[in-house]
């Protein structure tokens, strides 16, 4: 008897492996983290913190939520200044976590505008919290013809004249690298506390090839919002990271750590049972970040990070070697490229599905088109690296996006030279054969 859902999940698992993923917030966590999604933790409810549940049969998600914890704190070398939560569920609840934790109503948010890279969960015109809320934005300052970064003289006359009391620092869709010191201390100056959305390079500060707001007593960021399925590498979920104590300049919250008014507003303030399969997920994903557990490549967490950097430069020079304008310099996990103005950014995003090639469409600064339709589109490795995609496959990939977009090529074409690049990546998730045996299959084809 046919099943609709298993055999969607079966075609989506298909689609998967043979289509090449260049979508800056997705990867393939390994195959442990995977099945403990769907483990017998799901099942559990458990409110409240460990040593204080509501129900009874806790004494094992206590143990688990607090080794967590504790591996959480240590991939960000974080124990001595900060406390964590796990039951914040995705990153956009973290960051409204956030919100509800340290303002009150019409209090004001200061973050980068959406067009310059910003997220949608930072506030913006469309976000529930403005009838909460008052926002405005700080944007990116052009300092060469294809190159826009933050400046900070512009950040910080926007922080005086607003006077928010919350700042957010971290990105959606910047390909540069930025130092959360100087950005959290100019706030704090201000009397203004600071989140850093670490979302998408997580992977990259827990690697040590991306500045920390973690470690740098004051001067550091009071609360840090990550999801766990970007860089990092682990299932889809966040973690909330807050001070543990109070700041001078937050003197307007209650005088207890950040951490402890965090909780609070998490439970009993807004949710209820926490996930302990996914907390159970990070986990795995954290011991893999560690190297005490590894991914079925074998490579450490901080060769698969420098991999994805040096991926995504690959993929950056190559198609601008082929005529495509770059935004600004590639330095993280994703590049941005500007389309010509004459064409459709919807439209190359489908004819690039089309042949299997998976993008997403991007504003880019000061963009003058529509978020529907806007002018660039966004190229990220973290998945395509934890596939093992080689040099010669990222070069002939850029060659593959360059003529879809120039339609230089026929389809058909074009949708043999994509097969002929997925057939030889891994894919770790076969259940008909163990993880060892799928490695060792696909490792002759990865290195031929
Ligand atoms: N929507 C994600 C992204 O692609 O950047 C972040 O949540």
């Amino acid at each position: 008897m046919p099943n609709f859902v298993t055999d969607l999940t079966q075609e989506e698992s298909l689609r998967q492996r043979n289509t090449l993923n260049l979508i800056a917030s997705e990867n393939y966590p390994s195959p442990k983290c995977l099945d403990l999604t769907g483990s017998q933790w799901s099942l559990k409810y458990g409110e409240g913190y460990p040593g204080k549940r509501y129900y009874a049969g806790n004494n094992l998600v206590d143990e688990l939520e607090l080794f967590v914890m504790q591996k959480a704190l240590e991939v960000f070398k974080a124990q001595d200044e900060y406390g964590v939560n796990l039951q914040v569920l995705s990153g956009s609840v973290a960051n409204s976590l956030v919100y509800l934790s340290c303002l009150q109503p019409q209090d004001k948010i200061l973050s980068l505008s959406l067009a310059d890279g910003g997220h949608l969960s930072h506030m913006h015109d469309t976000s529930s919290w403005n009838k909460f809320f008052e926002h405005q934005t700080y944007g990116l300052t052009q300092i060469g013809e294809r190159d826009w970064q933050i400046d900070l003289g512009e950040y910080e006359a926007k922080i005086a004249e607003f006077k928010p009391k919350l700042v957010i620092v971290g990105f959606s869709s910047y390909p540069k690298k930025f130092d959360f010191v100087p950005m959290c201390q100019i706030a704090h100056q201000h009397g203004a506390m600071v989140l850093a959305d670490i979302a998408h390079i997580s992977g990259l500060v827990a690697s040590g090839l991306h500045s920390t707001p973690f470690g740098y007593g004051v001067d550091g960021a009071d609360f840090v919002a990550t999801t766990t399925h970007k860089t990092l590498r682990g299932p889809r979920g966040a973690m909330l990271f807050a001070k543990n104590y109070r700041p001078d300049y937050a003197s307007s919250l209650p005088d207890k750590p950040l951490i402890d008014i965090v909780n609070r507003t998490v439970f009993p303030g807004l949710l209820g049972g926490p996930n302990f399969a996914q907390i159970a997920s990070v986990g795995q994903c954290l011991l893999e970040v560690l190297g005490s557990e590894q991914y079925p490549d074998k490579l450490t967490f901080g060769e698969y990070s420098q991999r994805v950097l040096t991926n995504t430069k690959l993929l950056e020079k190559t198609l601008k070697s082929l005529g495509q304008n770059i935004v600004s310099p590639t330095e993280t996990h994703l590049c941005l490229i500007e389309l010509k103005d004459t064409y459709d950014s919807l439209h190359i995003q489908q004819e690039l599905e089309s042949i299997g090639v998976i993008v997403n469409r991007n504003t880019i600064p000061g963009d003058k088109k529509t978020a529907w339709k806007p002018s660039g589109l966004r190229f990220g490795m973290p998945a395509l690296t934890s596939r093992g995609i080689s040099e010669d496959q990222i070069v002939e990939l850029a060659n593959i996006i360059n003529e879809t977009i120039e339609n230089l090529s026929a389809k058909h074409i074009l949708i043999e030279r994509v097969h002929n690049i997925t057939n030889k990546l891994n894919w770790w998730y076969d259940k008909n054969i163990s993880t060892e045996e799928t490695f060792d299959l696909l490792d002759d084809i990865k290195f031929e």
